[in-house]
């Protein structure tokens, strides 16, 4: 998705493809807020150099924040904050063995020094991590933070009074 206006962008990761069935709402809620974005695979252990190429060139690839999407021992968003002073936010991928508990402590027990700002397990983290990452964003870009507050307010109303 190009915005022409603004450079800035939002870099969505992930450890493996089998992440993508989940982290592709990052890109649906990106679209919709019209957040330019760009997606790789980036493995801490599997692909360690391309992780620390990455995370040291986001500065000047115009990367205003970082959501990264792992699975298990989720060191990804962890190794990647230690890297470079940009926001990371990780989004916790659910694993077949322990449904994603493995994935969500990993990243959310951070020791001090290094945050990572932890979302929920799977897909309602995945859509957050991205409305987290426009919320960022807004602070310094009018029209993003307009469309959030359009995208809001839209789903304030789509909440009915009565149940039936
Ligand atoms: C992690 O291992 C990935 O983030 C993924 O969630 C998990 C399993 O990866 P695959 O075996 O599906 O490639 O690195």
């Amino acid at each position: 998705m190009k915005n022409k206006k603004y450079s800035h962008k939002v870099s969505i990761v992930m450890g493996s493809n089998s992440d993508y069935s989940t982290m592709k709402f990052c890109e649906k809620i990106l679209k919709l807020l019209k957040i330019n974005y760009e997606t790789n695979i980036v493995s801490a252990h599997r692909t360690p150099e391309r992780m620390f190429k990455y995370a040291k060139s986001a500065e000047n690839n115009n990367i205003s924040v970082i959501i990264a999407g792992a699975g298990g021992s989720a060191h990804l968003p962890g190794m990647i904050a230690s890297l470079t002073r940009i926001p990371v936010i990780g989004v916790p991928i659910e694993s077949k063995k322990l449904k994603g508990l493995d994935s969500l402590l990993s990243i959310a027990q951070m020791p001090k020094g290094i945050p990572v700002g932890t979302v929920a397990i799977g897909k309602d983290g995945a859509i957050n991590a991205a409305l987290y990452a426009a919320s960022i964003i807004s602070t310094f870009d009018k029209s993003v933070k307009n469309n959030l507050n359009k995208w809001r307010s839209k789903q304030s109303k789509s909440v009915k009074k009565k149940p039936k």
